[in-house]
């Protein structure tokens, strides 16, 4: 038997525009998401998250839910167009006040709030104004972060700035995928830039809780030990991976990805102290993980996420795939997890999210076995002196899946979107079963 120390957290998480819905209620304003699913041929069938799994109104069935499987957290996201609809300037209070009923209901049934200030949800306005790309979005960020802690940070003492920066710059900004779906390799760089001041100025306006910040990584293989395949596992580690890290952890960009990033931009735009203050200390790391990356170089050049490196390919790695095809390799978490101690020893961790896409209704086997794999995974790395110290399953709910709508599946619930039923599925009960005997 496998088991876990009895203080390890084990969650479950989602995002606010992913289930929330009631997207024009009680003040909200739009986001860059509701402005792209209205954009035809964004998502997949026309999707939006305009009423989503309903949770803005269904919240206390989904909170007794979590306390049904015994979750000890409960990993959220709060959107900033409900807080500040503007996304600057006048608060709107009942954005506020719904968070501060979820808050306290979650309390009420013994599970920790885990808020995430942002999910992608940024407020049109400011996209508007220029988006990440712009300093002021920062500003404005530490601002919004400031507001929301000053209301809820009586009751929620671990706060996350971002998830996922890495989507935010390239998929909203260099492919176009996300939203607000612009295309533009340069504006993509500077995004990550701001999105990192973005962080490091709200570690800053949480004083006396808990803060991290939440990246998706992934261990990087290259696809054959030529010195081709060997350069582009480094750019792409130093993409995904480094130029998030080592700001943050190390309050420095990597010299290898500024060079490979020479004829996309110059940083002209990092300031003095910029560094220092995307370097804030920070209490936690977040760590996203879902598959591994095996990368070659390629002879043609073809448009990438991996701005710079337009020459590198993804190849395939012969493993299982889920349903949304991403590859199958939970011994990539805990090359992931090991990894990051050796780099940056003693930053506690936490795996904000892992799981799978899977089609089954209720007796979903796939993600069973998925999530048993990867939390074996985490135990091997505890085994092995890795801090960490929780881990959260994405998602509780199916939801929104971005680019994909509905089509694609990842909860431990299953939502009939048609009449919001919920109904536990078979990996439900698993995790539950986990959760109560601390292990495997
Ligand atoms: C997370 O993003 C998000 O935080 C969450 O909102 C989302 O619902 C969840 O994951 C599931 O998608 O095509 O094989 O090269 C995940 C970020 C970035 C992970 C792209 C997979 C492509 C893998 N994803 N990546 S592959």
């Amino acid at each position: 038997m496998t088991t876990f120390e009895p203080d390890f957290l084990w969650g479950a998480a989602t995002s606010s525009y992913q289930i929330e819905g009631a997207a024009t209620e009680d003040g909200r304003g739009p986001s860059i998401w509701d402005t792209f699913c209205a954009t035809p041929g964004k998502v997949d069938n026309g999707d939006t998250g305009a009423i989503a799994v309903d949770h803005y109104h269904r919240y206390p069935e989904d909170v007794a839910i979590m306390r049904s499987l015994g979750l000890g957290a409960y990993r959220f996201s709060i959107a900033w167009p409900r807080v500040q609809p503007l996304g600057s300037g006048a608060v709107n209070r009942r954005g506020l006040d719904f968070y501060s009923r979820l808050v306290d209901t979650l309390l009420d049934n013994g599970i920790q709030p885990w808020p995430t200030l942002y999910h992608w949800d940024l407020p049109q306005p400011l996209e508007d104004a220029g988006g990440w790309p712009e300093r002021d979005t920062a500003l404005r960020f530490a601002e919004y972060a400031q507001i929301t802690h000053e209301a809820l940070s009586d009751r929620v003492t671990h706060w996350t700035t971002l998830n996922e920066p890495w989507c935010s710059a390239f998929l909203g900004y260099a492919t176009g995928r996300h939203a607000p779906g612009r295309q533009d390799p340069a504006a993509s760089i500077r995004a990550t830039h701001h999105l990192l001041l973005a962080h490091g100025l709200a570690a800053r306006a949480v004083p006396g809780s808990r803060v991290g910040v939440t990246l998706n990584l992934s261990p990087v293989t290259p696809g054959s030990s030529s010195a081709e395949d060997l350069d582009a596992a480094r750019r792409i580690d130093g993409l995904q991976n480094r130029l998030f890290l080592d700001p943050v952890l190390l309050a420095e960009y990597p010299d290898d990805v500024v060079r490979d990033l020479k004829h996309v931009t110059d940083f002209g735009f990092v300031q003095e102290d910029d560094l220092k203050t995307i370097a804030a200390p920070i209490d936690f790391l977040g760590v996203n993980y879902y598959s591994p990356m095996l990368v070659g170089h390629g002879t043609e050049p073809r448009p990438s996420a991996y701005v710079g490196s337009e020459h590198v390919v993804h190849l395939d790695g012969g493993r299982a795939r889920t349903s949304i095809g991403w590859e199958i390799d939970a011994r990539g978490l805990l090359d992931l997890l090991v990894r990051l101690e050796r780099d940056h020893p003693a930053i506690p961790l936490y795996v904000t999210e892992n799981g799978a896409a899977f089609d089954d209704e209720v007796h979903d086997a796939g993600r069973v076995a998925y999530l048993d794999g990867h939390v074996r995974a985490c135990a091997e790395a505890v085994s092995r002196g890795v801090p960490l110290k929780g881990y959260f399953a994405w998602s509780l709910l199916d939801n929104f899946e971005w680019s994909f709508g509905y089509a694609q599946r990842f909860g431990l619930v299953h939502v009939d979107h048609s009449t919001q039923r919920r109904t536990l599925k078979d990996s439900a009960r698993w995790y539950a079963d986990v959760i109560r005997r601390g292990g495997l």
